[in-house]
């Protein structure tokens, strides 16, 4: 009712003002009007959204509700076993529990064990999950997250020798896949589902070339399910810290620029982007790169980097990455995204 009151208060006043004008000045109101039009059109950035909005908006089809709680919930679980680190205990009790919850949910489960060398000498078993959903369908998805958990905190100033939490790296990305996971046994998708849980991902050193992802590189010479195929993968990494940004990440940009702009879109359409944002950030040499790169799969990373800092988040690999800076909304904002661009995809290839 206010909004039509106005509008014809705005109408009436517009058509007064013209009667008592003459040519020119009128001429001149129009062209102050346009101007005051073009000065007020978005930023570029933000005419790019706008643009996806407009001229491509996809038929959504309804997606099951993402429950942050629950999501959050797995997250607590993990660190209750310890730092998830390779060759502990607490990692063997963790994947233990990873595997009979996907089994719980009605997944397909294969557990991929290969001993591996890391930068510094050690030899550690390795314990690539995988956890596959309606075999049956021959167009399948990958959808992954690293499991372990980095051995140190080199960019702490305090106790840099011990163990980190890693509630977001990478407790954060395991608990949005679960809880898809449980999702699923109920709610088939059209296409069939892949998750994979790579294992020794962070006990690298930046300095030695491909000493990061060991278990999604030896899983990509040695795919399992032998000859494994899938249309395409999203990998998450640090997908639950408050204030995340999801920038578009480089290798993401150039393997998989298709999977990308479904998946942000996607977002943006459901209301989440203030996360995803349509801005591209330097290429992040993750688990995605190796899949890309020697398996041939499409495949992003949604990895949280600030990009005006150009650091991922504010406590990455210190012991500040604990449930303190974990977000409900964060978690919520990836998993309902998810759950959204699996359910909309079509069995046709
Ligand atoms: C991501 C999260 N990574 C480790 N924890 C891999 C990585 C390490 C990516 C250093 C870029 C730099
Ligand atoms: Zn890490």
């Amino acid at each position: 009712m206010q909004t039509y009151k106005r509008f014809f208060l705005v109408q009436n006043k517009f058509v007064f003002l013209r009667h008592n004008m003459n040519k020119f000045s009128f001429l001149w109101t129009v062209w102050f009007m346009e101007w005051v039009l073009f000065a007020c059109k978005p930023s570029p950035e933000n005419s790019s959204i706008t643009q996806n909005n407009q001229n491509n908006k996809m038929t959504l089809v309804q997606a099951p509700e993402f429950h942050q709680d629950s999501s959050y919930e797995f997250i607590v679980k993990q660190l209750a076993f310890g730092p998830r680190v390779p060759g502990t205990l607490q990692h063997q009790n963790c994947r233990d529990w990873i595997i009979e919850k996907l089994e719980s949910y009605g997944a397909k489960v294969y557990v991929q064990k290969a001993k591996l060398r890391t930068y510094n000498g050690k030899e550690i078993e390795i314990s690539n999950i995988i956890a596959q959903f309606f075999l049956e369908k021959p167009k399948r998805v990958m959808l992954s997250a690293h499991w372990d958990t980095r051995p140190f905190a080199d960019e702490d100033s305090i106790d840099q020798s011990k163990p980190i939490p890693g509630a977001n790296d990478a407790a954060s990305g395991v608990a949005v896949l679960l809880e898809i996971a449980r999702h699923l046994q109920n709610n088939p998708t059209q296409v069939g589902i892949d998750i994979f849980f790579w294992d020794l991902e962070d006990m690298g050193n930046s300095e030695v070339e491909d000493s990061y992802c060991l278990g999604s590189q030896y899983w990509a010479k040695n795919p399992y399910p032998t000859n494994y195929q899938a249309s395409y993968g999203i990998n998450l990494d640090m997908v639950g810290a408050q204030n995340a940004q999801f920038p578009q990440e480089g290798v993401s940009i150039r393997y998989a620029k298709g999977v990308l702009d479904k998946v942000w879109q996607t977002a943006h359409q459901i209301g989440y982007g203030a996360y995803f944002l349509f801005q591209q950030s330097a290429p992040i040499i993750d688990d995605h790169y190796y899949i890309n790169k020697i398996a041939g799969i499409p495949t992003i990373d949604i990895i949280h980097k600030d990009i005006s800092k150009d650091h991922f988040f504010e406590q990455w690999h210190t012991h500040g990455d604990n449930l303190e800076i974990i977000d409900k909304n964060t978690l919520k904002a990836v998993g309902q995204t998810l759950l959204q661009v699996i359910y909309n995809e079509s069995p046709e290839f």
